[in-house]
Formats: structure tokens, sequence, C-alpha cells
């Protein structure tokens, strides 16, 4: 299959595996760009030029547009790859469903991802062999959260499975790790989880779990 653009990428990174989910479901095809993030690969200059934030993922389109932030190229991809004869579910046009998925989106960048770095970075830099029992609780907070969003749908968003569910499971299974979903306090989180664990491409567009959880396991010890 011909190639649509380059994916900058690293497997362990949930945000780049959020974008792996939305290329599956799209059913399109990149060219990978693997960066050692250990090696410092996405601090060289050539990286920086592309992306001065240095993060990944990070999307070149073969129209020269240059994305960063998984939102933003998950976005960019549904809206650009989806078929015009088919209703776009996944990013829908509708606009108070839109603010319903961008809300989740937001969500994830502002609070769920922050609350895996919150528990990681002190693992990384200050070589902490357990995360803080103050940032392992924050887990807590957020699959309260997702158990009121899910209140009354089969999917984060509604009843359709959208970016938001893709942006959202990654950094969820990676919390899921240091601390368990509790299926009996959390049900529909727990149901949410199996749901997205029945997609076609869960396996493969998630694969890079494995590799985060080993790469944890290296700094604490643990197993
Ligand atoms: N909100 C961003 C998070 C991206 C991010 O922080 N990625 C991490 C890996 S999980 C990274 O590239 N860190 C390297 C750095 O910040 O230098 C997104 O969704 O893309």
């Amino acid at each position: 299959m011909k190639t649509v653009g380059k994916l900058y990428m690293s497997k362990t990174s949930p945000a780049v595996r959020s974008v792996l989910f939305t290329v599956k479901a799209l059913g399109i095809s990149l060219e990978y760009i693997n960066l050692d993030m250990k090696q410092g690969e996405h601090l060289k200059p050539d990286f920086i030029k592309i992306n001065p934030q240095h993060t990944v993922p990070t999307y070149v389109d073969d129209d020269g547009t240059i994305v960063w932030d998984s939102h933003a190229i998950m976005s960019f991809l549904v809206e650009k790859h989806s078929n015009p004869n088919e209703a776009n579910t996944l990013y829908p046009a509708n606009l108070a469903q839109r603010a319903v998925i961008n809300q989740r989106l937001f969500f994830e960048a502002s609070v769920v991802y922050p609350t895996l770095r919150g528990i990681v970075l002190p693992l990384v830099q200050q070589k902490l062999k357990t995360p803080s029992t103050e940032a392992l609780q924050e887990a807590q907070t957020v699959y309260d959260f997702l158990e009121v969003f899910l209140a009354d749908h089969k999917f984060l968003a509604g009843q359709n499975l959208t970016i938001a569910d893709f942006s959202i499971i990654t950094t969820l299974t990676a919390l899921d790790y240091f601390v368990p979903i509790d299926e009996a306090k959390h049900p529909k989180v727990a149901k949410w989880v199996n749901s997205c664990k029945e997609l076609p491409y869960y396996n493969e567009a998630n694969e890079g779990l494995q590799q985060f959880k080993e790469f944890i396991q290296g700094l604490t010890g643990a197993s």
C-alpha cells in the first residue's frame, strides 16, 4: 500500500500508539521512523528542525504538512483520509459531537497523560524504585472521571468509537500497569477497556505497551 506520510515515533509512547490506532482504523499506511529516545535521537538537530518541541509522535505528511501532538495528528489523519462516501464516525463533523470528543482529547492531554507522567518521571529522573502514593492516587481520580464519562454509553464520546477512545486507551492501559483497574469499583471503565481490546487491530496498535512495561521494569527492578 502506498504510504501517505512519515511518523517519527517510539512505540513505548502511549501518544504514538494512539496514532497507530487511528492509522489502523483508517486503513492507511505510513512510513515509520523509530527514534531511540534513550540515545537522545529525538534531541538531534535534524529532528528539532522538524519539531522544536522534540516530542513523539511527529507526523510529516506527503503534502509537506508537519503536525505534532497525537491529538492534532489523529484529527488531521481522519479529516484527510476518511472515506467521503461514509459517515466520519471517528471524528464527526457535527459540532456537538465534536465538542464532546475534543473535551475527551483535552482531558487526555491535561489530566490523564500528566497523571502517567507524574508516576513515570520520578522513576526516570530521580531513580525512585516505586512511585509515590500521591502520584498513584491520581490514577484513581482519572478512573473516577472516566466512570462518569462512560455512564450512558459504550465508548468515551458516545455509542461510536472515536479518536477520543484511541487517545485514552493507550495512556489508560499504561496507568493500569501501575494501578490496576478494579472492576468492582470502576465497572464501566473495565468494560470499555475490554471493548477496545476487542478491536481487530488492538494488539498490533498497542503492542508497544509491552515495551513500556519492560522499560519500567528495567528502572524499578520489579516484574
Ligand atoms: N501531548 C503530547 C505528548 C507527547 C510527549 O510528551 N511524548 C513524549 C514521549 S511519551 C516525548 O516525546 N518526550 C520527549 C521529550 O519531551 O523530549 C502528545 O499527545 O503527542
